[in-house]
């Protein structure tokens, strides 16, 4: 995957100062951003894992991947990030100590030193966020990495564009990175302002929820990006900020980062016919949608962890309402139902009415938990892959446990097109065109890639199909009669 928008094949080059000395530095633009970080670590005499930082002239961050700015004939700085954090607490320790500053300026200067004191020492925390164990109870919580393990990356101009894209290559980064960017739509949609978000404890939530993702083929923290980066990109598609309040934007978002946390990679048809603690613990009522909503209130209610301590108790009870259902609604199960519930309102939609716009939230996070097949297909396809993957391994496990098994997850029923035709037809494109209703504009953006991926899987199937009819044919030759 070659930049943020899987567009620009070129290799660049920059040119790297360090210690008064010029380097340049090729790369391919298919380059992962973790070896190009290491790359530049060697190039300039560090070892390759050293943490580092790169500024430009005016000592503004760049961030380290494919899509970084060119800079001939301007140079990059580069530094190991602690150096460079020390050496800034030290100038600004001097500033407020020995200059003589307005109190406007003190006050910035202390709250700065505060900020930088904190990253550096969190570290050290022993209160640092928690990982919960599936299936434990009371949920155990385990210390986990803090803050300054997930480094500060400044954005280029072109991944802010990309991220509000569907077509934004999801694969291309790293979970650093992708925590930066939930970090900055937060930022950008004016969620940490408007809820007096403190940003160290967002930094931490987020690290918590990533933590708290596990390493399924599909079920896991690049899904939930992707999820949350979908909601994010129909948010602007469909000018959700004008028509939607500040509350319905942070349940929406919130929702999308939490709806799939602490996910076992077995189905919720699984957890109940193998009557497993979750299914018993919620009564074969979507005990998956209510364990991942468990887990992100759990996260929520710990101090260091919760980005609604400084709301209003109501105005939390409202969002933690909201984000309740909407995860709740991700249960598949439930997928007619809530579609039904939607199509009658959409001709007289009324954005100022509560019961209608639960409905609109309800659809748009089903519609980007299933979104894969609206990205770009080198994007789209190896998720089928993951969910594949998932499924067979479930489908298995219920075979050797005598438990019934869906046809779509057996391995010796299901191919990629089998699989992907009737979940676009059915289920994929008419949820989006109920949507399109509403919002006329998100069809070339998601109904049309839909529908070309149908063509797609379908063409793919007829060829599976031709292949299959020439096997049979060719299985009844005598073996002395095949040439080789
Ligand atoms: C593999 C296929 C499938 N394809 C997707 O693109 C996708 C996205 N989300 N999901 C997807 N499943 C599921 C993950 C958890 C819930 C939704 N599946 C769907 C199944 C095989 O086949 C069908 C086809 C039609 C109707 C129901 C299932
Ligand atoms: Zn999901």
């Amino acid at each position: 995957m070659g930049s943020a928008s899987s567009s620009a094949y070129v290799p660049k080059i920059i040119y790297l100062e360090k210690d008064n000395v010029s380097r340049k530095v090729m790369f391919s633009r298919h380059c992962r951003p973790s070896d190009i970080k290491e790359l530049l670590c060697t190039t300039v005499g560090f070892t390759r894992d050293t943490l580092i930082m790169l500024m430009d002239q005016d000592d503004a961050i760049i961030s380290i991947d494919p899509t970084m700015p060119s800079n001939t004939p301007r140079i990059f700085k580069v530094n190991d990030l602690k150096t460079e954090i020390s050496s800034r607490l030290a100038a600004l320790e001097k500033r407020v100590e020995l200059e003589g500053l307005k109190v406007v300026e003190i006050e910035k200067c202390k709250n700065d030193l505060k900020i930088l004191k904190d990253e550096l020492s969190l570290g050290n925390r022993s209160n640092t966020p928690c990982k919960h164990t599936f299936m434990e109870d009371p949920i155990k919580l385990t210390p986990q990495r803090d803050v300054p393990k997930y480094p500060k990356y400044t954005l280029s101009q072109e991944t802010i564009e990309a991220l509000k894209k569907p077509t934004f290559d999801v694969w291309h980064w790293e979970y650093n990175e992708m925590l930066s960017c939930l970090e900055y739509m937060y930022h950008d949609l004016g969620l940490v302002e408007e809820f007096n978000m403190n940003p160290i404890i967002l930094k931490r939530w987020l690290l918590s929820i990533q933590e708290n993702y596990r390493n399924n083929p599909f079920h896991n923290f690049r899904h939930c990006f992707c999820v949350t980066q979908m909601m994010y990109g129909m948010i602007h598609l469909c000018e959700l900020q004008e028509r939607l309040t500040p509350i319905d934007l942070v349940i929406l978002m919130t929702g999308a980062i939490c709806h799939d946390l602490d996910h076992p990679g077995y189905n919720n048809a699984y957890q109940i016919n193998a009557r497993t603690e979750l299914a018993v613990r919620y009564n074969d009522i979507s005990p998956l949608e209510n364990h991942h909503c468990a887990v992100a209130f759990q996260i929520l209610s710990q101090p260091e962890c919760n980005i609604f301590a400084n709301v209003d108790p109501d105005v939390f009870k409202q969002i933690r309402q909201g984000i309740i259902t909407l995860i709740l609604a991700t249960d598949m199960a439930r997928h007619g139902e809530i579609l039904d519930s939607f199509k009658p309102k959409v001709d007289t939609f009324d954005f100022l009415n509560e019961e209608h716009k639960m409905s609109l939230k309800m659809l748009l996070i089903k519609c980007c938990d299933i979104s894969n097949e609206v990205r770009p297909t080198e994007v789209a396809d190896p998720w089928v892959d993951c969910l594949l993957e998932e499924y067979f391994t479930q489908s298995d496990r219920e075979k050797s446990e005598g438990l019934p098994v869906a046809p779509f997850m057996d391995r010796d029923k299901v191919t990629k097109p089998t699989a992907q035709i009737g979940f676009i037809k059915f289920v994929l494109i008419p949820t989006f065109e109920t949507l399109m209703k509403l919002f006329p504009q998100i069809e070339e953006a998601t109904v049309q890639p839909l529908r070309d991926s149908r063509d797609r899987y379908e063409e793919l199937k007829q060829i599976d199909d031709a292949m299959n009819e020439l096997r049979k044919k060719t299985e009844n030759i005598p073996l002395g009669w095949k040439k080789n």
